[in-house]
């Protein structure tokens, strides 16, 4: 596929709410996305690396420099082919959230040449997606309450709690005693260290489906050795940058599930490597989010649709996140997202939001 040239835009959408994690406050998605543009084909990607390195090394500036400077000039604009940008962009140490952005826009590209969806494209069985719903740590439990019963009218099949020491145990019980059976699990984005065992331990009589990544991102021992003394399963985010580091980890027995998020790993590929690894090792897979626009949600839609992602994902409605989305917004029916039916991702960018949420824009020449 020849390619001519690349915009980057940079976009600042407001959040609905301030979304607070145990790294900090997100009060604004600052995102980047990529449009790859040749003769016969355009494609969108969305690089899903946040303003400040908090949730991992790379950042929004960062990477725009890394896309310019580093991996787009390796590209061959004659002939650029999704699958091999792996390969191509691997001399170029880490940096998984910017490779990916671009791989997903050529894999956006190609299939749109090809009248393809990208969900047929990656495998998909299934024509819409179990929804759940990332919820950030609250002022008061009586604010978290408020706020789980809102996603809950919305029809959301799965809670997910933001945790942190300090914050764990009690909005978890009273969750839990208000609601009842619903399906519930934690995320405490690497806040604990093995010492607080005991204290993470006290959320294993409340049936959780899952802990995601307790731990630190380098610690993956630590959580084969915390899964020894807890009930509640370990699902490991951060942790997994790579497929290597997927079979590392379900060999250690770290984690009995893996959120697979296409931007932390490198790609739509590499996560699609990573659903068949889990797939074949009885590893439970859900897709997770970083709080997309319409462009990277709409591929994380695709992927979620592949048969190993047993668990509903973080792939939430666009009204979760923003007022307004860049594109159509992905709307809640029953507690599912439909997965795009047209080539490639099936959405497209709409002038006018894409204009006024839009901070700067910069154009590379390929070839
Ligand atoms: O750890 O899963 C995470 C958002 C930003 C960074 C990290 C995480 C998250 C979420 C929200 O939990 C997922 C979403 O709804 O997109
Ligand atoms: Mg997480």
């Amino acid at each position: 596929m020849k390619l001519t040239h690349v915009v980057l835009h940079r976009l600042q959408l407001p959040l609905v709410a301030p979304f607070r994690t145990s790294f900090g406050t997100e009060y604004t998605r600052n995102a980047l996305l990529v449009h790859v543009v040749g003769p016969d084909t355009e494609g969108w990607g969305e690089c899903v690396a946040d303003a400040e390195p908090l949730y991992s090394a790379e950042y929004s500036d960062g990477a725009q420099d890394i896309i310019t400077r580093f991996l787009l000039p390796r590209l061959d604009a004659d002939n650029v082919v999704a699958s091999t940008l792996h390969r191509l962009f691997e001399p170029i140490s880490g940096n998984p959230m910017a490779k990916g952005s671009i791989e997903a826009a050529v894999l956006d590209a190609e299939c749109r040449l090809h009248g393809q969806p990208l969900s047929e494209r990656l495998g998909a069985t299934r024509t819409r997606v179990a929804s759940g719903v990332s919820v950030g740590i609250q002022d008061s439990v009586d604010e978290l309450l408020d706020v789980v019963e809102r996603y809950l009218a919305d029809g959301y099949l799965r809670i997910k709690l933001k945790i942190e020491p300090g914050y764990d145990v009690q909005p978890v019980r009273a969750v839990r005693e208000r609601f009842g059976d619903i399906a519930l699990q934690v995320d405490a984005n690497a806040a604990y260290s093995l010492a607080d065992a005991g204290q993470l331990a006290k959320l294993d009589p409340f049936d959780l489906l899952l802990i995601e990544q307790p731990l630190a991102v380098d610690d993956v021992p630590g959580h084969a050795q915390l899964a020894q003394m807890l009930r509640t399963p370990i699902c490991l985010d951060e942790s997994i940058h790579s497929v290597r580091a997927a079979v590392h980890a379900i060999e250690m027995k770290a984690c009995r599930i893996i959120n697979i998020k296409p931007g932390r790993v490198g790609g739509y590929l590499e996560a699609v490597k990573i659903h068949d690894l889990c797939l074949a090792a009885g590893i439970g897979t859900w897709c997770g989010g970083m709080l997309e626009t319409g462009i990277g949600r709409a591929a994380n839609v695709a992927l979620a649709a592949l048969p190993g992602f047993v668990f509903p994902g973080d792939t939430s409605a666009s009204a979760r996140y923003f007022h307004q989305d860049v594109t159509e917004p992905f709307v809640l029916f029953d507690g599912h997202l439909d997965v795009p039916t047209g080539p490639g991702i099936g959405v497209d960018p709409i002038e006018e939001p894409l204009r006024s949420f839009t901070v700067s824009t910069q154009t590379i020449k390929l070839g």
